[in-house]
Protein backbone atom coordinates (compact mmCIF):
# COMPACT_ATOMS: atom_id res chain seq x y z
CA UNK A 1 0.00 0.00 0.00
CA UNK A 2 1.43 3.26 -0.93
CA UNK A 3 -0.47 6.78 -0.17
CA UNK A 4 0.37 10.37 -2.43
CA UNK A 5 -1.68 13.16 -1.39
CA UNK A 6 -4.34 11.32 0.35
CA UNK A 7 -4.68 8.93 -2.30
CA UNK A 8 -4.08 5.28 -0.63
CA UNK A 9 -2.57 2.86 -4.32
CA UNK A 10 -3.74 -0.78 -3.65
CA UNK A 11 -3.55 -3.72 -5.81
CA UNK A 12 -7.25 -5.03 -5.14
CA UNK A 13 -10.31 -3.31 -3.33
CA UNK A 14 -12.60 -5.96 -2.42
CA UNK A 15 -16.28 -4.85 -1.77
CA UNK A 16 -18.33 -6.89 1.14
CA UNK A 17 -17.57 -8.77 3.48
CA UNK A 18 -19.34 -11.52 3.07
CA UNK A 19 -18.20 -15.07 2.17
CA UNK A 20 -16.92 -13.97 -1.51
CA UNK A 21 -15.26 -10.99 -0.17
CA UNK A 22 -13.29 -12.86 2.43
CA UNK A 23 -12.43 -15.88 0.31
CA UNK A 24 -10.90 -14.16 -2.49
CA UNK A 25 -8.84 -11.39 0.34
CA UNK A 26 -8.36 -14.30 2.36
CA UNK A 27 -6.35 -16.55 -0.77
CA UNK A 28 -4.94 -13.17 -2.20
CA UNK A 29 -2.93 -12.45 1.24
CA UNK A 30 -1.93 -16.13 1.34
CA UNK A 31 -0.27 -15.24 -2.00
CA UNK A 32 1.26 -11.85 -1.14
CA UNK A 33 -0.99 -9.59 -3.37
CA UNK A 34 -2.46 -6.70 -1.36
CA UNK A 35 -5.91 -5.79 -0.96
CA UNK A 36 -8.10 -3.70 1.29
CA UNK A 37 -11.65 -4.89 1.91
CA UNK A 38 -14.89 -2.52 2.13
CA UNK A 39 -17.07 -3.39 4.29
CA UNK A 40 -20.36 -1.00 4.81
CA UNK A 41 -21.83 -2.95 8.09
CA UNK A 42 -19.89 -3.65 11.47
CA UNK A 43 -17.96 -6.57 12.39
CA UNK A 44 -20.98 -7.79 15.12
CA UNK A 45 -23.50 -7.06 12.45
CA UNK A 46 -21.95 -9.05 10.22
CA UNK A 47 -20.68 -11.89 11.98
CA UNK A 48 -24.03 -12.42 13.19
CA UNK A 49 -25.92 -13.36 10.27
CA UNK A 50 -27.28 -16.67 9.70
CA UNK A 51 -27.71 -17.91 6.58
CA UNK A 52 -26.64 -20.98 5.12
CA UNK A 53 -25.28 -24.06 6.86
CA UNK A 54 -23.49 -26.51 4.77
CA UNK A 55 -19.94 -26.07 2.78
CA UNK A 56 -20.30 -28.53 -0.43
CA UNK A 57 -17.10 -30.64 -1.27
CA UNK A 58 -16.18 -27.98 -3.99
CA UNK A 59 -16.37 -25.03 -2.13
CA UNK A 60 -14.21 -26.85 0.56
CA UNK A 61 -11.62 -27.61 -2.20
CA UNK A 62 -10.86 -24.20 -2.72
CA UNK A 63 -10.10 -23.06 0.74
CA UNK A 64 -8.48 -26.74 0.92
CA UNK A 65 -6.25 -25.38 -2.92
CA UNK A 66 -5.93 -22.22 -0.98
CA UNK A 67 -4.10 -23.77 1.86
CA UNK A 68 -6.41 -22.14 4.16
CA UNK A 69 -8.64 -25.59 5.29
CA UNK A 70 -6.93 -25.89 8.56
CA UNK A 71 -7.90 -22.69 10.29
CA UNK A 72 -11.08 -22.89 8.65
CA UNK A 73 -12.54 -26.28 8.74
CA UNK A 74 -10.68 -27.51 12.13
CA UNK A 75 -13.15 -29.76 14.07
CA UNK A 76 -15.75 -29.26 11.51
CA UNK A 77 -17.72 -32.20 10.47
CA UNK A 78 -18.25 -33.96 7.47
CA UNK A 79 -22.12 -33.01 6.20
CA UNK A 80 -23.24 -36.49 5.75
CA UNK A 81 -26.59 -38.52 5.07
CA UNK A 82 -29.89 -36.36 4.71
CA UNK A 83 -32.97 -37.53 5.33
CA UNK A 84 -36.03 -37.37 3.22
CA UNK A 85 -39.66 -38.40 4.83
CA UNK A 86 -41.76 -38.51 2.66
CA UNK A 87 -45.80 -38.47 4.35
CA UNK A 88 -43.77 -39.27 7.58
CA UNK A 89 -41.93 -41.97 6.71
CA UNK A 90 -38.14 -41.20 6.12
CA UNK A 91 -35.39 -42.89 4.07
CA UNK A 92 -31.61 -41.99 4.66
CA UNK A 93 -29.76 -40.62 1.61
CA UNK A 94 -26.20 -41.06 1.94
CA UNK A 95 -24.34 -39.07 -1.04
CA UNK A 96 -20.73 -39.80 0.23
CA UNK A 97 -21.49 -43.60 -0.48
CA UNK A 98 -21.95 -42.35 -4.14
CA UNK A 99 -18.96 -39.82 -4.20
CA UNK A 100 -16.38 -41.97 -2.89
CA UNK A 101 -16.62 -40.26 0.22
CA UNK A 102 -16.63 -36.65 -0.96
CA UNK A 103 -19.54 -34.84 0.17
CA UNK A 104 -18.92 -31.37 2.23
CA UNK A 105 -18.93 -30.15 6.18
CA UNK A 106 -21.84 -29.25 7.86
CA UNK A 107 -20.35 -25.86 8.53
CA UNK A 108 -22.69 -22.78 8.88
CA UNK A 109 -21.98 -19.71 6.92
CA UNK A 110 -21.95 -17.06 10.14
CA UNK A 111 -18.85 -19.54 11.56
CA UNK A 112 -17.21 -19.30 8.07
CA UNK A 113 -17.33 -15.68 8.03
CA UNK A 114 -16.02 -15.48 11.44
CA UNK A 115 -13.45 -17.57 10.90
CA UNK A 116 -12.37 -15.66 8.14
CA UNK A 117 -12.48 -12.49 9.66
CA UNK A 118 -10.13 -13.68 11.96
CA UNK A 119 -7.73 -15.28 9.42
CA UNK A 120 -7.53 -12.30 7.59
CA UNK A 121 -6.75 -9.88 10.18
CA UNK A 122 -4.20 -12.12 12.46
CA UNK A 123 -2.61 -12.02 8.80
CA UNK A 124 -2.31 -8.59 8.79
CA UNK A 125 -5.46 -7.80 6.38
CA UNK A 126 -6.72 -4.37 5.59
CA UNK A 127 -10.20 -4.65 6.40
CA UNK A 128 -12.02 -1.37 6.77
CA UNK A 129 -15.77 -1.93 8.69
CA UNK A 130 -18.48 1.03 8.76
CA UNK A 131 -17.43 2.02 5.06
CA UNK A 132 -20.07 4.13 3.74
CA UNK A 133 -20.99 5.60 0.44
CA UNK A 134 -18.55 3.32 -1.84
CA UNK A 135 -18.86 4.32 -5.12
CA UNK A 136 -16.82 2.91 -7.63
CA UNK A 137 -14.61 5.16 -10.77
CA UNK A 138 -13.63 4.32 -13.78
CA UNK A 139 -14.04 0.50 -13.85
CA UNK A 140 -13.99 1.03 -17.63
CA UNK A 141 -10.34 2.32 -18.01
CA UNK A 142 -6.90 1.60 -16.79
CA UNK A 143 -6.58 3.33 -13.47
CA UNK A 144 -10.03 2.54 -11.64
CA UNK A 145 -10.43 4.03 -8.32
CA UNK A 146 -12.86 3.55 -5.26
CA UNK A 147 -13.73 6.21 -2.87
CA UNK A 148 -15.86 5.86 0.83
CA UNK A 149 -16.47 7.51 3.71
CA UNK A 150 -15.33 6.35 7.02
CA UNK A 151 -17.15 6.51 10.49
CA UNK A 152 -16.07 9.22 11.09
CA UNK A 153 -16.73 10.92 8.53
CA UNK A 154 -13.55 11.05 7.08
CA UNK A 155 -13.75 10.33 3.25
CA UNK A 156 -11.46 8.37 1.34
CA UNK A 157 -9.65 7.38 -2.10
CA UNK A 158 -8.31 4.04 -3.37
CA UNK A 159 -6.47 3.73 -6.69
CA UNK A 160 -6.28 0.19 -7.36
CA UNK A 161 -5.48 -1.81 -10.07
CA UNK A 162 -8.85 -4.51 -10.08
CA UNK A 163 -12.02 -4.27 -7.45
CA UNK A 164 -13.73 -7.24 -6.58
CA UNK A 165 -17.59 -6.58 -6.83
CA UNK A 166 -18.72 -9.01 -3.94
CA UNK A 167 -21.45 -7.23 -2.09
CA UNK A 168 -23.97 -9.01 -3.14
CA UNK A 169 -27.31 -8.71 -4.72
CA UNK A 170 -27.96 -5.18 -3.64
CA UNK A 171 -24.53 -3.48 -3.38
CA UNK A 172 -23.24 -1.08 -5.64
CA UNK A 173 -20.43 -3.33 -7.81
CA UNK A 174 -24.21 -4.73 -9.75
CA UNK A 175 -25.42 -1.71 -10.11
CA UNK A 176 -21.80 -0.21 -11.78
CA UNK A 177 -22.41 -2.27 -14.68
CA UNK A 178 -23.89 -0.35 -17.90
CA UNK A 179 -27.19 -1.82 -18.34
CA UNK A 180 -26.63 -1.89 -21.84
CA UNK A 181 -24.20 -4.37 -21.63
CA UNK A 182 -25.17 -6.63 -19.14
CA UNK A 183 -28.14 -9.54 -19.37
CA UNK A 184 -30.03 -9.90 -16.36
CA UNK A 185 -31.97 -13.42 -16.85
CA UNK A 186 -34.47 -13.80 -14.26
CA UNK A 187 -37.26 -16.22 -13.52
CA UNK A 188 -39.14 -17.08 -10.24
CA UNK A 189 -40.24 -20.22 -8.62
CA UNK A 190 -44.21 -20.75 -9.02
CA UNK A 191 -44.13 -21.33 -5.58
CA UNK A 192 -44.03 -19.53 -2.53
CA UNK A 193 -41.70 -20.27 0.77
CA UNK A 194 -40.11 -18.73 3.74
CA UNK A 195 -37.59 -19.38 6.68
CA UNK A 196 -37.49 -19.72 10.22
CA UNK A 197 -34.40 -19.71 12.44
CA UNK A 198 -35.15 -21.06 15.78
CA UNK A 199 -33.40 -22.06 19.43
CA UNK A 200 -34.12 -25.51 19.09
CA UNK A 201 -32.78 -28.64 18.79
CA UNK A 202 -31.00 -29.22 15.08
CA UNK A 203 -31.74 -32.65 13.55
CA UNK A 204 -29.68 -35.29 13.66
CA UNK A 205 -29.68 -35.13 9.79
CA UNK A 206 -30.54 -32.56 7.42
CA UNK A 207 -34.04 -33.22 7.05
CA UNK A 208 -36.49 -32.38 3.75
CA UNK A 209 -40.14 -33.03 4.52
CA UNK A 210 -42.84 -34.38 1.52
CA UNK A 211 -46.23 -33.73 2.60
CA UNK A 212 -49.73 -33.39 1.22
CA UNK A 213 -49.61 -30.56 3.60
CA UNK A 214 -47.00 -29.52 1.87
CA UNK A 215 -43.33 -29.06 1.90
CA UNK A 216 -40.77 -27.65 4.77
CA UNK A 217 -36.91 -28.75 5.68
CA UNK A 218 -35.15 -28.39 8.57
CA UNK A 219 -30.76 -27.75 8.86
CA UNK A 220 -28.92 -27.45 11.78
CA UNK A 221 -27.20 -24.09 12.51
CA UNK A 222 -24.36 -25.14 15.10
CA UNK A 223 -25.70 -27.57 18.09
CA UNK A 224 -28.42 -25.29 19.26
CA UNK A 225 -30.32 -23.67 16.48
CA UNK A 226 -32.25 -24.77 13.27
CA UNK A 227 -33.17 -23.10 10.34
CA UNK A 228 -36.48 -24.27 8.82
CA UNK A 229 -37.95 -23.84 5.48
CA UNK A 230 -41.44 -23.79 4.89
CA UNK A 231 -44.07 -23.79 1.70
CA UNK A 232 -46.06 -21.14 1.69
CA UNK A 233 -48.86 -19.30 -0.82
CA UNK A 234 -47.19 -17.02 -3.68
CA UNK A 235 -47.64 -13.84 -1.87
CA UNK A 236 -48.21 -15.14 1.78
CA UNK A 237 -47.12 -12.22 4.21
CA UNK A 238 -45.54 -12.98 7.11
CA UNK A 239 -48.21 -11.72 9.34
CA UNK A 240 -50.02 -14.84 8.20
CA UNK A 241 -47.86 -16.97 9.60
CA UNK A 242 -47.97 -16.46 13.43
CA UNK A 243 -45.84 -18.78 15.83
CA UNK A 244 -48.04 -21.34 16.81
CA UNK A 245 -49.19 -21.89 12.93
CA UNK A 246 -45.51 -22.30 12.06
CA UNK A 247 -45.12 -25.03 14.36
CA UNK A 248 -48.26 -26.62 13.79
CA UNK A 249 -47.30 -27.30 10.20
CA UNK A 250 -43.59 -28.28 10.81
CA UNK A 251 -45.16 -31.20 12.63
CA UNK A 252 -48.01 -31.37 10.26
CA UNK A 253 -45.10 -31.93 7.24
CA UNK A 254 -42.48 -33.39 8.83
CA UNK A 255 -44.32 -36.17 10.55
CA UNK A 256 -43.49 -35.60 13.87
CA UNK A 257 -45.83 -34.96 16.37
CA UNK A 258 -42.90 -34.65 19.73
CA UNK A 259 -40.49 -31.89 17.12
CA UNK A 260 -39.22 -29.79 19.63
CA UNK A 261 -40.14 -26.30 19.50
CA UNK A 262 -38.32 -23.14 20.52
CA UNK A 263 -38.04 -19.41 20.40
CA UNK A 264 -37.77 -18.23 16.48
CA UNK A 265 -35.72 -15.58 16.61
CA UNK A 266 -35.77 -14.57 12.58
CA UNK A 267 -38.65 -15.06 10.14
CA UNK A 268 -37.85 -14.07 6.15
CA UNK A 269 -39.77 -14.45 3.03
CA UNK A 270 -37.56 -16.08 0.83
CA UNK A 271 -36.95 -14.19 -2.74
CA UNK A 272 -38.05 -17.35 -5.05
CA UNK A 273 -35.99 -15.68 -7.84
CA UNK A 274 -33.54 -17.18 -9.71
CA UNK A 275 -31.51 -14.64 -11.19
CA UNK A 276 -27.98 -14.09 -13.46
CA UNK A 277 -26.18 -11.45 -14.60
CA UNK A 278 -23.90 -12.29 -17.73
CA UNK A 279 -21.28 -11.34 -18.02
CA UNK A 280 -19.84 -11.46 -14.27
CA UNK A 281 -17.51 -8.64 -15.51
CA UNK A 282 -16.94 -5.45 -16.93
CA UNK A 283 -13.46 -3.29 -17.41
CA UNK A 284 -11.03 -3.92 -13.95
CA UNK A 285 -14.58 -4.73 -12.14
CA UNK A 286 -15.62 -8.37 -11.55
CA UNK A 287 -18.51 -9.46 -9.58
CA UNK A 288 -18.35 -12.96 -7.22
CA UNK A 289 -21.03 -14.63 -5.53
CA UNK A 290 -24.73 -12.77 -4.72
CA UNK A 291 -23.96 -9.87 -6.74
CA UNK A 292 -23.58 -11.94 -9.90
CA UNK A 293 -26.50 -14.28 -9.18
CA UNK A 294 -29.28 -15.33 -6.70
CA UNK A 295 -30.32 -18.42 -6.63
CA UNK A 296 -32.84 -20.45 -4.17
CA UNK A 297 -31.98 -22.33 -1.03
CA UNK A 298 -33.05 -25.70 -1.93
CA UNK A 299 -30.08 -27.02 -3.18
CA UNK A 300 -27.89 -25.46 -0.86
CA UNK A 301 -25.39 -23.35 -3.45
CA UNK A 302 -25.94 -19.76 -2.26
CA UNK A 303 -23.08 -20.15 -0.16
CA UNK A 304 -21.27 -22.45 -2.32
CA UNK A 305 -21.14 -20.67 -5.80
CA UNK A 306 -19.90 -17.66 -3.79
CA UNK A 307 -17.23 -19.60 -2.83
CA UNK A 308 -16.49 -21.34 -6.12
CA UNK A 309 -16.31 -17.76 -7.92
CA UNK A 310 -14.14 -16.27 -5.37
CA UNK A 311 -11.73 -19.33 -6.05
CA UNK A 312 -11.55 -18.25 -9.54
CA UNK A 313 -11.41 -15.07 -9.31
CA UNK A 314 -8.23 -14.88 -6.89
CA UNK A 315 -6.34 -17.24 -9.10
CA UNK A 316 -7.36 -14.99 -11.26
CA UNK A 317 -6.41 -11.75 -9.63
CA UNK A 318 -2.78 -13.16 -8.84
CA UNK A 319 -1.78 -14.35 -12.08
CA UNK A 320 -2.48 -10.85 -13.70
CA UNK A 321 -0.87 -9.22 -10.40
CA UNK A 322 2.28 -11.58 -10.11
CA UNK A 323 2.79 -12.24 -13.77
CA UNK A 324 1.25 -9.94 -15.88
CA UNK A 325 -0.69 -12.21 -17.38
CA UNK A 326 -4.38 -11.27 -17.69
CA UNK A 327 -6.11 -14.06 -19.46
CA UNK A 328 -7.63 -15.33 -16.66
CA UNK A 329 -9.37 -12.57 -16.03
CA UNK A 330 -10.22 -11.92 -19.87
CA UNK A 331 -12.17 -15.84 -19.01
CA UNK A 332 -13.26 -15.21 -15.43
CA UNK A 333 -16.84 -14.71 -16.61
CA UNK A 334 -16.85 -17.43 -19.18
CA UNK A 335 -15.39 -19.76 -16.74
CA UNK A 336 -17.98 -19.23 -14.19
CA UNK A 337 -20.89 -18.97 -16.10
CA UNK A 338 -21.69 -22.58 -16.96
CA UNK A 339 -21.07 -23.99 -13.05
CA UNK A 340 -23.67 -20.80 -11.98
CA UNK A 341 -26.24 -22.29 -14.85
CA UNK A 342 -25.39 -25.77 -13.27
CA UNK A 343 -25.86 -24.94 -10.07
CA UNK A 344 -29.38 -23.10 -11.18
CA UNK A 345 -30.55 -25.83 -12.85
CA UNK A 346 -29.99 -28.26 -10.40
CA UNK A 347 -31.61 -25.73 -7.99
CA UNK A 348 -35.06 -25.98 -9.92
CA UNK A 349 -34.92 -29.55 -10.36
CA UNK A 350 -34.71 -29.98 -6.47
CA UNK A 351 -36.99 -27.33 -5.83
CA UNK A 352 -39.63 -28.93 -8.33
CA UNK A 353 -39.41 -32.12 -6.80
CA UNK A 354 -39.89 -31.60 -3.54
CA UNK A 355 -42.43 -29.09 -4.01
CA UNK A 356 -44.86 -31.14 -6.21
CA UNK A 357 -44.13 -34.84 -4.58
CA UNK A 358 -46.15 -32.50 -1.70
CA UNK A 359 -49.30 -30.83 -1.98
CA UNK A 360 -50.94 -32.56 -4.99
CA UNK A 361 -52.82 -29.27 -5.40
CA UNK A 362 -49.73 -27.13 -6.57
CA UNK A 363 -48.83 -28.82 -9.66
CA UNK A 364 -51.53 -31.46 -10.26
CA UNK A 365 -51.94 -34.97 -10.02
CA UNK A 366 -50.25 -35.62 -12.61
CA UNK A 367 -46.53 -33.97 -12.10
CA UNK A 368 -47.22 -35.38 -8.35
CA UNK A 369 -46.97 -38.53 -9.71
CA UNK A 370 -43.88 -37.40 -11.45
CA UNK A 371 -42.52 -35.86 -8.73
CA UNK A 372 -42.87 -38.73 -6.32
CA UNK A 373 -41.58 -40.84 -8.92
CA UNK A 374 -38.27 -38.79 -9.83
CA UNK A 375 -37.77 -38.82 -5.28
CA UNK A 376 -38.17 -42.84 -5.32
CA UNK A 377 -35.68 -43.41 -8.25
CA UNK A 378 -33.20 -41.74 -5.95
CA UNK A 379 -33.49 -44.86 -3.89
CA UNK A 380 -34.04 -47.54 -6.37
CA UNK A 381 -31.73 -46.33 -9.45
CA UNK A 382 -27.76 -45.72 -8.49
CA UNK A 383 -27.48 -44.01 -11.84
CA UNK A 384 -29.74 -41.08 -10.27
CA UNK A 385 -28.14 -41.44 -6.89
CA UNK A 386 -25.19 -41.01 -8.09
CA UNK A 387 -26.09 -38.20 -10.07
CA UNK A 388 -28.25 -36.78 -7.71
CA UNK A 389 -25.15 -36.68 -5.05
CA UNK A 390 -22.41 -35.69 -7.63
CA UNK A 391 -24.42 -32.61 -7.50
CA UNK A 392 -24.96 -32.12 -3.98
CA UNK A 393 -21.52 -32.16 -3.23
CA UNK A 394 -20.69 -30.14 -6.50
CA UNK A 395 -18.10 -32.76 -7.45
P1 LIG B 1 -23.30 -11.54 1.17
O1 LIG B 1 -24.61 -10.90 1.00
O2 LIG B 1 -23.13 -12.67 2.10
O3 LIG B 1 -22.15 -10.47 1.46
C1 LIG B 1 -22.13 -9.21 0.82
C2 LIG B 1 -21.50 -8.21 1.80
O4 LIG B 1 -21.39 -6.95 1.13
C3 LIG B 1 -22.35 -7.98 3.05
O5 LIG B 1 -21.54 -8.10 4.20
C4 LIG B 1 -22.87 -6.55 2.87
O6 LIG B 1 -23.04 -5.87 4.08
C5 LIG B 1 -21.76 -5.93 2.02
N1 LIG B 1 -22.21 -4.78 1.23
C6 LIG B 1 -23.36 -4.65 0.54
N2 LIG B 1 -23.43 -3.46 -0.07
C7 LIG B 1 -22.27 -2.81 0.25
C8 LIG B 1 -21.75 -1.52 -0.07
N3 LIG B 1 -22.44 -0.68 -0.81
N4 LIG B 1 -20.55 -1.18 0.45
C9 LIG B 1 -19.84 -2.04 1.24
N5 LIG B 1 -20.29 -3.28 1.58
C10 LIG B 1 -21.48 -3.65 1.08
N6 LIG B 1 -27.59 -20.23 0.71
C11 LIG B 1 -27.44 -21.56 0.82
O7 LIG B 1 -26.68 -22.14 0.05
N7 LIG B 1 -28.10 -22.30 1.80
C12 LIG B 1 -28.92 -21.71 2.70
O8 LIG B 1 -29.47 -22.37 3.58
C13 LIG B 1 -29.09 -20.30 2.63
N8 LIG B 1 -29.88 -19.68 3.52
C14 LIG B 1 -30.03 -18.33 3.41
C15 LIG B 1 -30.85 -17.69 4.32
C16 LIG B 1 -31.02 -16.32 4.24
C17 LIG B 1 -31.91 -15.63 5.23
C18 LIG B 1 -30.36 -15.56 3.21
C19 LIG B 1 -30.54 -14.06 3.10
C20 LIG B 1 -29.55 -16.19 2.30
C21 LIG B 1 -29.38 -17.58 2.39
N9 LIG B 1 -28.57 -18.25 1.49
C22 LIG B 1 -28.40 -19.60 1.60
C23 LIG B 1 -27.86 -17.52 0.42
C24 LIG B 1 -26.55 -16.95 0.98
O9 LIG B 1 -25.78 -17.95 1.48
C25 LIG B 1 -25.82 -16.14 -0.11
O10 LIG B 1 -25.74 -16.88 -1.30
C26 LIG B 1 -24.41 -15.73 0.33
O11 LIG B 1 -24.54 -14.95 1.48
C27 LIG B 1 -23.71 -14.96 -0.78
O12 LIG B 1 -22.48 -14.51 -0.31
P2 LIG B 1 -21.86 -13.13 -0.84
O13 LIG B 1 -21.93 -13.09 -2.31
O14 LIG B 1 -20.57 -12.98 -0.15
O15 LIG B 1 -22.91 -12.02 -0.37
Amino acid sequence: MSEAAGVEVIDVVVIGAGVAGLTVASLLQRSGVGCVVLERHDRSYVEQRQRAGVLDYRAEQVYVRGGLDERLLNGVPPSGAIEIRIDGVGRLFDGAVHTGGRSGRLLSQQLLVQRLIALFLDGGGDLRFDAADVALHGVDGDRPWVSYRDAAGGNHRLDCRYVAGCDGFHGVSRASLPADLVTTYEDAESIGWFTVLTDSPPPRHALFGVSRHGFAAQFARGRTASRFYLQCGVGDSLQQWSDERVWQQLRLRLGDEQLPSGPIVDKSIIDARGIVIDPMAHGRLFLAGDAAHIITPMGGKGMNLAIADAGVLAEALYTAIQHGDEELLRSYSATCLPRVWSDQEFSRWMSEMMFHAGDIDTAGPFRWQLARARLDRLFTCTTAAAAFAAMLAGT
